[in-house]
């Protein structure tokens, strides 16, 4: 083994964040089991391929044909052998298989003391419950603190995956299922959704940000009040920052997408225009059908110029996760568009702590 340990280091380097060839960065406290089961696995695999494929050749050369030597007759058996290749490999097998219902065990076993956060799965994004109120489209999680992950799908299969973190799970419609994992040091991580879940399944992708205790307890509440902070007359520019959870299916800049575009929503209001619906009916789009839109997605489905109807597909809970004030917030965003948008009709970048203003500390 000793010949080839240049070429594991080169395939499984170990560096300060661990990873290497084969894996992103760990942050986790179930990744380096994961990943030293993978390389073992890989080095026996290297070990016998040599073996196996070396032999092959050399006997290829050395019992080549040459000129005509009479043939001779083939062993049938060797017991010692045998025995040999099949214990070996057995007691390897069943190695393997212990160390990997270990580490199975570990992962699907969350501690009792966990830290609750529910994921839910929608097409096309996460979005993350505290038990505080919280919600969020970023996963924020405290470092050395296990995290237990209740995972919800709305309409189809999604499955999160956070691959620093070396754990998956599908999160599926109507039903439960779980993952837990321990963050070993603070940063971000990429999150991903690992289950073909519909055309911009490609864009279902997020961010964790491990944090320690203290600030995640701040950042946590500073999520669960920020628009109470938020004065009335800013409240459209928050919209802007909810907007995150609408820019899979709605633009700001007429480009079409899974449902209208909000510059057409926002000049039809304008103008006191009129909404074509998928039932041929037409409705004033004025502020009360805007919230309609928001809080009944399946009530009024809106239908494109020419009459067609878009999909149904605005999620349900839309309203529960915005929550009542981020309702109002996104509401004004469109009915304000235009204050809000470049030349170009993109969103400016609105930060939360421009239009949060603190409450003065009693002194
Ligand atoms: C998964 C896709 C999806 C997401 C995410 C989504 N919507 Fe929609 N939305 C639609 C579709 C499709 C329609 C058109 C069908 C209908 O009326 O439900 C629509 C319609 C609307 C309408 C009516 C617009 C009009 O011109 O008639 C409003 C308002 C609206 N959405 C607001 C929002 C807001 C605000 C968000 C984010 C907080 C959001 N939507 C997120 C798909 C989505
Ligand atoms: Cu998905």
């Amino acid at each position: 083994m000793n010949l080839l340990s240049p070429i594991f280091s080169l395939l499984a380097q170990t560096g300060r964040t661990g990873g290497g060839f084969w894996f992103p960065e760990s942050a986790s406290t179930a990744a380096p089991d994961v990943d030293s089961v993978f390389n073992w696995i890989t080095r026996i695999c290297i070990f016998f391929f040599v073996l196996i494929v070396g032999a092959m050749l050399w006997f290829m050369f050395k019992y080549r044909r040459r000129g005509h030597v009479p043939s001779m007759e083939s062993p049938t058996h060797n017991m010692p052998l045998e025995i040999t290749w099949t214990a070996i490999p057995m007691i390897l097998v069943i190695l393997i298989f212990y160390i990997g219902l270990k580490g199975y065990v570990n992962i699907t076993t969350p501690p009792e003391n966990s830290y609750e956060i529910e994921a839910v799965g929608q097409q096309w994004y996460w979005s993350f419950n505290y038990p505080n109120g919280a919600t969020d489209t970023t996963l924020h999680v405290p470092v050395g603190r296990p995290v237990k992950i209740n995972l919800r799908a709305n309409d189809v299969l999604h499955a999160l995956f956070i691959p620093a973190f070396r754990v998956k799970m599908d999160a599926v419609p109507g039903r439960h299922t779980e993952l837990w994992f321990e963050a070993t040091r603070e940063g971000k991580f990429a999150l991903y959704c690992a289950e073909y879940c519909g055309t911009q399944h490609s864009q279902m992708v997020g961010t964790v940000i491990v944090y320690n205790q203290f600030e995640f307890e701040a950042k946590i509440d500073e999520l669960a009040n920020w628009l109470d902070k938020v004065p009335d007359e800013d409240l459209h520019k928050a919209g802007t920052i909810l907007y995150n959870r609408c820019t899979s299916c709605h633009t700001t800049d007429g480009s079409p997408l899974i449902g209208p575009s909000f510059q057409e929503t926002h000049e039809l209001f304008k103008s006191g225009g009129t909404r074509k619906l998928a039932d041929r009916s037409a409705v004033t789009v004025n502020e009360d059908y805007l919230r309609n839109s928001i809080r009944k997605p399946y009530d009024q489905i809106a239908a494109n110029p020419q009459g067609l109807a878009y999909p149904s597909s605005m999620p349900a809970n839309m309203a529960d996760q915005l929550g009542s004030r981020g309702v109002e917030a996104v509401i004004q965003m469109i009915m304000r568009l235009d204050e809000l948008v470049d030349d170009e009709w993109k969103l400016k970048k609105v930060e939360r702590a421009d239009i949060a203003v603190e409450a003065e500390e009693p002194q």
